[in-house]
């Protein structure tokens, strides 16, 4: 029989933890379901990954070897989950995702359950299931786990800008913006809201977080789109993804190569 939270040979990776205000700013967003582009990408060191559930191609049963891929570097993984799905999000931080991002919340009560299915109890209701997989909870003592997975909450919609009070007030371990879907909710273009945030929306959720003492995170994409956002007190933001580094590169070689005359 499986004793729960001990194996007979331990595992030797070792969960890094991931530090949203201190290391957060180099991140690089997944959307691809490869382990092997994961281990190219955590090769080059970056702060953590975030594997993409929502838009991206992952499936459930990708993130064990994928996660593993980032881990064997030190790197810390985040999971994007596809939305508010319980039994979604407790498998996803079972397969040892060190945090989970959750889409577009709107409100206080919506974040506080997101935020209890991360913990376990007393400090939430996520659900124990050690006899599965062992090597991920750090101590052995059943009923005792850890509570290490980072529940990062994703704000993305006026009204989830109206209720961040709310939001704060469950007590994430991050706040993350999403400038696509709040520049379509807002009515402005998404690199103006980058590179001039002309309601002063961004900087005043940075304020508000700072404030409650919760990183603030945002999706930039881009070294010059994260130049204001670091600025204005975001700590946390993927600068890159491996759609963009694969089609950027891509162009950037057979223009090289069409400048080198060399092209049919
Ligand atoms: C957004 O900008 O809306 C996002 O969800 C980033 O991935
Ligand atoms: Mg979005």
């Amino acid at each position: 029989m499986k004793i729960p939270g001990e194996a007979h040979r331990p595992s030797p990776l070792k969960s890094p933890s991931l530090d949203l205000v201190e290391r957060g700013r180099r991140g690089v967003w997944v959307g691809l379901p490869e382990a092997a582009s994961i281990e190219l990408i955590c090769a080059e060191g970056p702060d953590w990954v975030d594997i993409d559930g929502q838009h991206g191609q992952a499936e459930l049963s990708d993130l064990l070897g994928m996660v593993d891929a980032a881990n064997v570097f030190g790197v810390p993984a985040l999971v994007r989950v596809p939305g508010h799905d319980l039994g979604w999000a407790g498998r996803v931080i079972d397969s040892g995702a060190q945090g989970i991002i959750f889409p577009t919340v709107e409100d206080g009560g919506t974040a506080a359950r997101l935020v209890s299915a991360c913990r376990f109890p007393p400090r939430g209701n996520r659900s124990y299931g050690p006899t599965q997989r062992s090597r991920r909870y750090a101590k052995t003592v059943p009923g005792v786990p850890a509570d290490a997975p980072l529940a990062i909450l994703m704000v993305e919609t006026r009204t989830g800008y109206e209720n961040l009070d709310a939001i704060l007030a469950a007590g994430p371990d991050g706040v993350f913006i999403g400038p696509y879907d709040l520049s379509l909710g807002l009515g402005v273009d998404f690199d103006t809201l980058l590179d001039s945030d002309p309601d002063g929306i961004l900087r005043d959720v940075a304020q508000r977080c700072a404030g409650a003492g919760i990183p603030a995170g945002i999706y930039t994409g881009s070294i010059n789109l994260s130049l204001g956002p670091v600025d204005w007190g975001y700590s946390f933001m993927p600068i890159t993804s491996d759609y963009s580094l694969l089609s950027t590169a891509t162009r950037g070689v057979l223009a090289d190569f069409e400048r080198a005359g060399a092209h049919a």
